[in-house]
């Protein structure tokens, strides 16, 4: 089955011949022993076919680099198999033959990762039946101090759905969230349409939430000072004004103004792949919608933390359809039941 996966232009896999080799020789190449931290020298600022750019450390320098050859795209042993051999956000060493080009020597164990599927086929290559076909990783970033959900009032509409699979994919890789309720100078125009603002939900129920506007600067301020000196990956629907709020954050440090458009091109409005940007902060292209990546159907409600209370009649409840259940009154009932249920289709 294809992976949900549509919405941006990372639709590619690296090292498609070598996907096609087969499984066998690729996994015995992907079981490199891992760099300990010390060991790296530069950050990986933004992800190619095939070759990636990486911040060094020292000098700032921000050379293209080849992979290793022991580092090609194959499976993990788990028979999951990443769509590039690093990831943004990765801690590398590198070799440089000038200030413009290296090669990487190794990757760094991560912290933590945001995941979602990749695009990509089911790879049968070297498997016996009854053994599970390799599952495609798309690795969003990696070592992330906090996920920054970015959702508009308006223009496009606050999409809850949406949230609601960052915040699940986030909670299961263990990270961080704040959710930023973006373009609030919007607000006032879709309370006088008589909607309700149904973020809201999201800090009744304890989530981090923060109205921004790139337009009338509210709480860029506050936003700026709760993220300044973290590795932040900013997520969200194509859109909702994510490089806006990055370009606002900015401005206020000098030299610093220029930063995305140096780095994504001049002319170029949407964000095509993920970026590492000096500040630490990453900017990624928007999803139309975002599938979830190895959470099993029993883990799925210890990522909705509303649902940690829940006394239903039967132990181990799923919240489907047991007799007892406590979760059918919950506000995000329906939502959680969608993403169980392409969980459980193994759609994500
Ligand atoms: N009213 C209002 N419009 C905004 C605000 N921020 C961004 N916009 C507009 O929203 C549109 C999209 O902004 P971007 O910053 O490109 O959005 P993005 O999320 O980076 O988009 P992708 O790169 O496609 O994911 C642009 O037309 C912006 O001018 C805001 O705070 N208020
Ligand atoms: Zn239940």
């Amino acid at each position: 089955m294809v992976p949900k996966f549509r919405g941006n232009s990372e639709d590619w896999l690296d090292d498609e011949k070598a996907v096609r080799r087969g499984a066998k020789k690729a996994s015995s190449a992907r079981l490199v022993t891992p760099l300990s931290p010390e060991e790296a020298n530069g950050t990986v600022a933004e992800v190619f076919p095939n070759q990636c750019r990486v911040r060094l450390d020292e000098g700032g320098a921000k050379p293209l680099c080849a992979y290793r050859r022991a580092l090609v795209i194959g499976d993990t042993q788990d028979g999951i198999r990443d769509r590039t051999p690093v990831a943004v956000g990765d801690r590398v060493k590198v070799v440089s033959n000038s200030r413009d080009s290296g090669v990487i020597e190794g990757v760094a164990l991560r912290r933590n990762f945001l995941s979602r599927p990749a695009p990509g086929r089911e790879v049968r290559d070297g498997k016996q039946d009854g053994e599970e076909a390799t599952k495609f990783r798309h690795v969003i970033a990696a070592n992330i101090d906090l996920v920054v959900i970015v959702a508009s009032v308006d223009e496009p509409a606050f999409s809850p759905g949406l949230v609601d699979r960052f915040l699940v994919a986030s909670a299961a890789a263990g990270i961080e969230v704040l959710i930023c309720v973006s373009k609030s100078d919007l607000a006032a125009r879709v309370a006088s349409s008589g909607q309700e603002r149904p973020w809201r939900l999201y800090s009744d129920i304890g989530y981090d939430v923060l109205e921004v506007s790139a337009v009338c600067l509210q709480h860029i301020d506050e936003l700026r000072c709760r993220i300044r000196g973290k590795q932040v990956v900013f997520c969200g629907q194509s859109g909702v004004g994510k490089t806006s709020l990055l370009r606002a954050l900015l401005t206020a440090d000098i030299g610093r103004v220029n930063e995305i458009s140096a780095s994504t091109g001049r002319g170029r409005h949407t964000t095509t792949s993920a970026v590492l940007l000096d500040s630490g902060w990453i900017d990624t292209p928007g999803v139309r919608e975002f599938g979830i990546f190895d959470v099993l159907p029993e883990e799925l409600a210890t990522c909705f933390p509303e649902f940690a209370a829940l006394k239903c009649a039967v132990s181990g409840c799923l919240h489907l359809d047991e007799p007892g259940c406590g979760a059918t009154s919950l506000a995000r009932y329906a939502s959680y039941r969608r993403i169980l249920e392409s969980v459980v289709a193994g759609q994500g």
